[in-house]
């Protein structure tokens, strides 16, 4: 089965909670705080990898979490951090959030992608020991991570896409310049997914891509569709192979009109692509054929002859395919990493309401509310107090919170006294 979209679901671990103790011995019965902090969550990471080339892994598994932080223990003891998971995809893959904003285009081995990071791990209450407060009996959750949908789009990395009609041996050709072994058949459509292949052209390697055969009316979803033809888009040149020897009994130069045309209505920049002219089975054509085809033509576009089946021709066609490349300029690779977490302004908060009730929500309320503990008088304290320092309260105050005014906050109500 080949695989080239797939939604799937990642999670960061979430961060220990920090422990809330006391030290103690048989002399101490009340001994200063010693909660340590709890451990970091891991973080989810995809990395790019040769070792596959389609994404059919994730059809059978969507879900990928890392390892939560473990809790924080008395003496100062510091929880474990959450193992890391690590996602490896094919090199080609486009990491997207569910909105399809790309995050990342993984084109290399090895390259890594940090999608999402553990939540950090909550303080002991040892960082609550403040001059006034020394037996801080409260201790901070950890950040409690959720799961994110991305979406991972394959598109092939090849630098030449080889194209034409079914059964002209494009196969046949990927399978004797390199050592790729596709499916090869005399019928149509035998190739039903790309096929990459790596050729060794004077000590540099060119990845070629043997795309499913294209059909008249492929751009409107004849035949196998233009599905495959996003597996060309990153290649900087196309061999367009042609059955010369008319096998089938249609007209080659025909064929050749047909799929332009047919690259052209699916994207400019496909009809825009450099090609080189392929035409195959020559042992079974005779000079008329090749001829004819080559008179219509033109001199526009470079022409070799090949016989797939008896290995003639290919070394020439490697030299210009090399040389052909080498005037081609890469494309610049995508560089956009966004860390999804980062998404959110851990700062922003929003006041609603009026006539004496109002409400506080935002990732500040969602971050501040999972570390206190609020029936604990100390920890609401420090809740209320963080509420004034970070300007909630002005804010209310600005939109009428008078006293004796009810102000809801994730759930809990508060009576606002001056
Ligand atoms: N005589 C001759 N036959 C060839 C040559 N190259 C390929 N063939 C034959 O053509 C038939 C089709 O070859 P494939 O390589 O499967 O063709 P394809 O273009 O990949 O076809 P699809 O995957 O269906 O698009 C097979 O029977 C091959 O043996 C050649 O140079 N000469
Ligand atoms: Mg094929």
């Amino acid at each position: 089965m080949f695989v080239d979209s797939v939604n799937i679901t990642i999670q960061a671990g979430s961060g220990g909670a920090g422990a809330a103790t006391f030290y103690r011995d048989t002399l101490t019965m009340f001994g200063g705080p010693n909660g340590g902090d709890g451990g970091r969550g891991g973080d989810v990471i995809f990395i790019g990898t040769n070792n596959l080339d389609n994404l059919v892994d994730f059809h059978y598994n969507q879900k990928f979490k890392a390892g939560d932080g473990a809790n924080g223990q008395g003496g100062n003891k510091t929880g474990a951090d959450g193992a890391d998971i690590i996602i490896p995809v094919p090199l080609g893959t486009k990491i997207m959030d569910e909105d399809g904003k790309l995050l990342c285009d993984i084109t290399k081995i090895d390259q890594k992608y940090l999608a999402l990071k553990g939540g950090a791990g909550g303080f002991g209450n040892t960082h609550f020991a403040t001059a006034s407060r020394q037996t801080p009996n409260f201790s901070k959750t950890g950040v409690k991570t959720q799961p994110y949908h991305v979406r991972l789009e394959l598109n092939c990395i090849a630098d030449i896409g080889i194209i034409g009609y079914p059964n002209v041996g494009k196969s046949t050709l990927l399978s004797v310049i390199s050592r790729a072994r596709p499916k090869i058949a005399n019928y149509q459509f035998t190739t039903l997914y790309p096929n990459i292949g790596v050729s060794q052209v004077h000590g540099q390697n060119l990845l070629f891509a043997d795309i499913p055969g294209l059909i008249e009316g492929a751009s409107d979803g004849v035949g196998l569709g233009i599905d495959f033809l996003k597996h060309i888009a990153r290649t900087r040149l196309l061999l367009h192979v042609i059955d010369i020897a008319a096998m089938e009994g249609r007209d080659p130069y025909h064929d050749y009109e047909v799929i332009n045309q047919e690259l052209r209505k699916y994207h400019a920049d496909l009809e825009n692509k450099k090609q080189i002219v392929v035409l195959n089975k020559i042992d079974s054509a005779t000079p008329e054929q090749i001829k004819a085809f080559k008179t219509k033509l033109g001199r526009k576009v470079p022409v070799y002859e090949i016989s797939a089946l008896n290995h003639t021709g290919l070394q020439e066609l490697l030299d210009a395919c090399l040389q052909t490349l080498n005037t081609i300029p890469k494309p610049a690779p995508l560089i956009v990493e966004t860390v999804l977490e980062q998404k959110i302004d851990k700062n922003q908060f929003t006041v609603t309401g009026g006539n004496g009730e109002y409400q506080v929500a935002g990732p500040f309320i969602d971050n501040l509310i999972r570390g206190v503990v609020l029936d604990d008088t100390e920890s609401n304290r420090y809740f209320q107090r963080r509420l004034v320092q970070h300007g909630v309260i002005a804010e209310l105050k600005n939109i009428g919170l008078t006293d004796g005014d009810t102000i809801q906050i994730a759930g809990h109500f508060f009576t606002y006294t001056e």
